[in-house]
């Protein structure tokens, strides 16, 4: 018997155990050791049953993704085994727990029957690798849950609960027993009746239960709202194969089409984000199990949009708060945003008003920083200027208790000073969240200088519990995604000072498949927030000696245009609809003429990708080479999860990759010799050239 699967008598069941670390993975040593003991069992007359079961915290959660990488991959190997238990002659019953997802999920349909713990969770979540199933899934759900919820389940990749699974006919039982026990007695009294072996792959779907029109308008969908997976399209042609071809044949549509997701860039790049987003997790050079400190009540300074939203993510999770304000009626106001989004949230069914309740009672608002004594974590959210932060900072080192973290939620500012205003620099971290606070999913955590081990450890441990995805930054102006922002949005602003109009730079960004291009991610943020962090940035000398330095966003801004909340910025609004103005245009040719910039007749959709995107991957082969991100993969996380950058492009780092790293620093130096480098504005980063001179990509980091 293999390693991780084993059998074992109990009685005349058969019970296999999978026991494979961390999630069961459907590896290839898996599939043999289930190909052994589906032989031992077909080898002994004895056995009347079999219950299939995994070890651990949960059933077999998939396909071990990382194989999908080895080029001679086949799907074969998976569907054999999953056909040789369909085939056997004494009912199968696979034994749910945790999670039942994609290859585990195909797996479990392939037994006779499926009983699951109430808390388990099953799902087809390919398409979030942009795959589709390719164990059968594609035919066998259809066969069980019917077309149109097995096609929502794949589309989505949503996992469903036990409970909505034997509704949908997926789950035979709720088990209330102890998972192994209930499915021996399961087990027991399917091999009493002796009934006929429900297998999946003979039944056909019934047509009648087939909504007019599901695959049309599913299709329809996708024209409307296209998203650059290649999954969604081909799982709709397999479902519909599922309800008009025999089994075998759509099987083999499903292995081929598999593949062809498999093999595209797309997938390549979602398969890239999952594993990105996991190895962010992990801190170079911190032992596992560093002890963390218990955080148990969090404290908020500053009730504002940001200050509301952070507390937020902490209430949701259960977390009593307490938030600190000036004055009573900006205190009052925030908490007021705070319950007001909460009843949006129930009022679209997402939770349920005594949630809304129970959240609302754990929030604690106070004028009076005493009350912060008793918190295990205090993040500051107060005005984005050095001076306010350095006096709540050095506040918050006195009231604080020993123990407790210090976080700012600063976006540019220098979190070494911070936490040296403090008094107690081993306590103090940044936790930058991105707006709304409460939604997006990123979280930089800014390393300080002294920041001790288990301060990064633990807040890194807490971000997973809120449900953010956690990224480490060392600190420098703007961290990991600001900081390469930077020089996309310079080269915004110069293109329209070369005569490029918003509209025109928005759409070419567009095309990649950004959901939005600067001028109209700027307009929405505020042209007035924008402007004053270029006015501050100067102020403290960090940036270079060039008046033209984004100059439109300051003009903009003077004149009053603070975009889509004024109805004016880069565009005017009509109806909150963007549309080009003659008065921008104007404005971006007297600036021009007044810094003595060549006004261009026509300038490509190519040049406007280069010009605002190969800069931005030069900054951040700068920040690796600085060791402010610790891998690529946390720069392609930040851009992914903080910014819209399309995951099937992978992250800006991954696409550079796919784009060609010589390519990229070719042409940088082109516009160097084109443009002018006055300023530095197009010298590459070492790293960078020294990838382009040795042929490396960003995904042989790290480099020797
Ligand atoms: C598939 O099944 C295709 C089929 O149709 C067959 C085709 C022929 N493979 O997320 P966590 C690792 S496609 C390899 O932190 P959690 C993960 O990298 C697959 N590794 O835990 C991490 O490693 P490390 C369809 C995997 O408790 C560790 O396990 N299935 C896989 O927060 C812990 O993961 C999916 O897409 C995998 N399949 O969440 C499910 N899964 O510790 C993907 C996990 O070194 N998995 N790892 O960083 C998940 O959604 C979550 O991991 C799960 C647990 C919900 C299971």
């Amino acid at each position: 018997m293999s390693d991780v699967v084993t059998l074992e008598r109990r009685g005349e069941t058969a019970l296999i155990r999978i026991d494979n670390p961390p999630v069961n993975a459907l590896e290839r040593a898996v599939r043999d050791g289930l190909r052994v003991a589906v032989a031992q069992v077909r080898d002994d007359p004895d056995i009347r049953a079999v219950v299939v079961y995994a070890a651990g915290r949960t059933f077999v959660a998939g396909a071990d993704i990382a194989e999908f990488e080895t080029p001679d991959f086949e799907t074969d190997g998976f569907r054999e085994v999953l056909d040789q238990i369909e085939a056997l002659d004494r009912p199968v019953i696979a034994a749910i727990h945790g999670t039942a997802l994609g290859g585990g999920l195909e797996l479990a349909m392939a037994c006779h029957y499926r009983v699951a713990v109430p808390t388990a969770r099953v799902g087809l979540p390919e398409v979030t690798l942009g795959l589709l199933p390719g164990a059968a899934g594609t035919q066998r759900l259809p066969r069980l849950a019917g077309a149109e919820k097995a096609l929502d389940m794949m589309l989505t990749g949503r996992a469903i609960s036990a409970r909505e699974a034997v509704q949908a006919g997926i789950v035979d039982e709720l088990l209330e027993d102890e998972l192994v026990p209930g499915a021996l007695a399961f087990a027991e009294q399917v091999a009493q009746r002796n009934d006929p072996l429900p297998r999946t792959s003979p039944r056909a779907v019934d047509p009648a239960t087939v909504p007019d029109q599901l695959f049309q308008r599913a299709r329809e969908q996708l024209v409307k709202r296209p998203t650059g997976n290649p999954g969604p399209s081909r799982i709709i042609q397999c479902v519909e194969a599922a309800v008009q071809l025999p089994f075998e044949q759509g099987v083999e549509l499903e292995a081929r089409l598999f593949q062809e997701c498999r093999e595209s860039r797309e997938s390549a790049a979602l398969r890239h984000r999952f594993f990105a987003e996991r190895e962010a997790r992990k801190i170079p050079g911190l032992p596992r199990d560093l002890e963390l400190r218990p955080v148990k009540r969090v404290g908020v300074v500053g009730a504002g949009t940001m200050g509301g939203g952070i507390a937020m993510n902490f209430l949701s999770a259960g977390l009593p708060v307490v938030i600190v304000e000036a004055e009573q009626a900006a205190l009052d106001r925030g908490i007021g945003l705070v319950r007001k989004n909460y009843e949006a949230s129930a009022a679209k069914g997402r939770m349920s008003a005594s949630q809304v309740d129970a959240c609302m009672a754990l929030l604690h608002g106070t004028l009076d920083y005493a009350d912060l004594a008793d918190c295990d974590l205090v993040i500051e959210a107060v005005f984005e200027n050095m001076q306010i932060k350095e006096t709540v900072c050095q506040r918050l080192g006195e009231v604080c208790k020993p123990g407790a973290i210090i976080a700012s939620n600063t976006s540019t500012l220098d979190v070494n000073r911070l936490a040296r205003a403090t008094g107690r620099p081993n306590d103090v971290l940044g936790m930058h969240f991105f707006s709304p606070a409460n939604v997006m999913r990123l979280l930089e955590v800014v390393r300080g200088g002294d920041t001790a081990p288990e301060v990064l450890a633990t807040v890194m441990q807490l971000a997973g519990a809120i449900g953010k995805v956690p990224v480490v930054s060392g600190v420098c102006y703007g961290f990991i995604g600001n900081r390469m922002l930077e020089s996309y949005l310079r080269e915004t602003e110069f293109l329209l000072l070369e005569g490029a109009t918003p509209s025109q730079v928005d759409r070419a960004i567009q095309s990649l498949g950004l959901p939005m291009g600067p001028c109209r991610m700027i307009d929405l943020a505020g042209v007035d927030v924008a402007a004053k962090v270029v006015i501050e940035h100067r102020a403290t000398g960090g940036l270079p000696d060039d008046p033209a330095y984004r100059a439109v966003v300051q003009a903009l801004m003077e004149q009053g245009r603070h975009g889509q909340k004024t109805g004016a910025g880069y565009y005017r609004y009509e109806d909150r609809k963007p549309l080009e103005d003659a008065e921008v245009l104007e404005l971006c040719g007297q600036l021009a003429r007044r810094f003595g910039i060549e006004h261009r007749r026509s300038i490509s959709d190519e040049e406007i990708i280069e010009r605002c995107l190969y800069p931005l991957i030069n900054e951040g082969a700068r920040i690796l080479e600085e060791g402010i991100a610790y891998r690529p993969g946390d720069i392609d996380t930040v851009w992914i999860n903080g910014y819209g950058f399309p995951d099937y492009l992978g992250g800006p780092m991954f696409w550079a990759d796919t784009v060609g790293v010589q390519e990229v620093c070719q042409r940088l130096a082109d516009y160097a010799d084109l443009r002018g480098n006055d300023h530095g504005y197009w010298d590459r980063s070492a790293l960078l050239e020294r990838m382009a001179a040795q042929g490396l990509a960003f995904s042989d980091w790290p480099f020797s």
